[in-house]
């Protein structure tokens, strides 16, 4: 499962519902990684691995449930920045991370360790263990800025002309990304932001190519649904960087690399187009609002495959 952040990780916590563990593969975003107050932190890996263990807050969609706040607060005395929140108990996954990785471990060792210290049976692998940020060119201002710079300190409520992928061309894709979608009987494309999410794992060499080479066996998922995305800026940022704003705007992104596009029953409307694209088109309920849903959900994107 190639996945970004909230959308990918309800889906793998329906997808553990059924199937094994150990039969499924997280190939995760990286673009989103960040140093801060001297930390390495990985919203996309932490926020597969804390839905998966059941420990993320259901209502933030990141970090961690019942979590408090009092290094933050301590940290607002210091002139330093305070617009990223790093809960308490969070903390102690970008401590153990940035100990690690200053260890010489690489990205994809640490992970294994952090989803085996939560009991999880799936394997959790960066898209790649080198430098990969995803760079936000602002329309305003033509000014770059951090991904996260973009999504939480102006709240993305900016428009954006370019999406870059700094590093992207010299990255290598992490031990057992390339083996796990030569392997897979099913390839699944979550439903996480097409262009800042799915774009930034492709964007790695060799990954897309890796993909494409299973066409027939990849199953894309939407994030738009009826126009809208279900959290994040996708929908907004499909229409600035000059795509449809619909699950048509999805279906072009992934012709090349998915035989099957699942979309919700509100765009049922757009199979017949979708089909046009040469993608089968699967209908049903994507909103995963409760565990249930996410593996009913989960049973209809591995059966979907021709
Ligand atoms: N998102 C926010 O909107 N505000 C935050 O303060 C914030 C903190 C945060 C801390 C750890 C973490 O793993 C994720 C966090 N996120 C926050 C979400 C994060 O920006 C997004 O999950 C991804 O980068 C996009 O999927």
């Amino acid at each position: 499962v190639l996945c970004g952040g909230v959308g990918a990780a309800k889906l793998l916590a329906g997808m553990v519902r059924v199937l094994e563990g150990d039969a499924l593969t997280a190939i995760v975003n990286v673009g989103d990684d960040f140093e801060l107050h001297g930390l390495e932190i990985s919203p996309d890996l932490d926020t597969v691995v804390y839905t998966v263990a059941g420990a993320i807050d259901p209502e933030r969609g990141w970090g961690l449930r019942d979590e408090t706040w009092h290094a933050m607060e301590a940290l607002s005395r210091y002139d330093t920045e305070t617009w990223f929140n790093l809960g308490d108990r969070d903390l102690a996954t970008h401590m153990y991370r940035t100990e690690r990785r200053r260890a010489g471990a690489p990205l994809s060792q640490v992970s294994a360790q952090i989803a085996r210290a939560w009991g999880l049976g799936l394997r959790v692998l960066p898209a790649s263990d080198d430098r990969l940020r995803t760079i936000v060119t602002l329309a305003e201002s033509g000014e770059q800025v951090s991904f996260q710079d973009y999504f939480v300190r102006q709240r993305h409520d900016v428009a954006v002309t370019r999406v870059d992928f700094d590093g992207a061309a010299d990255a290598a894709p992490a031990p057992g990304v390339l083996d796990a979608i030569a392997g897979a009987d099913v390839v699944v494309v979550a439903p996480s932001n097409p262009l800042i999410s799915i774009g930034p794992v492709l964007a790695v060499p060799g990954v897309r190519a890796a993909v494409q080479a299973r066409r027939d066996q990849v199953v894309a998922v939407s994030p738009i649904v009826a126009g809208q995305a279900l959290k994040g800026p996708a929908d907004r940022l499909l229409g600035e960087l000059g795509h449809e704003r619909s699950v048509l705007g999805v279906a072009r992104l992934y012709a090349e690399i998915a035989e099957t596009l699942v979309i919700d029953e509100a765009d049922a409307g757009y199979a017949e187009e979708i089909g046009r694209l040469g993608l089968r088109c699967v209908v049903t309920d994507t909103i995963m609002r409760d565990p249930d849903r996410a593996a009913r959900l989960s049973q209809a994107v591995l059966a979907a495959m021709p």
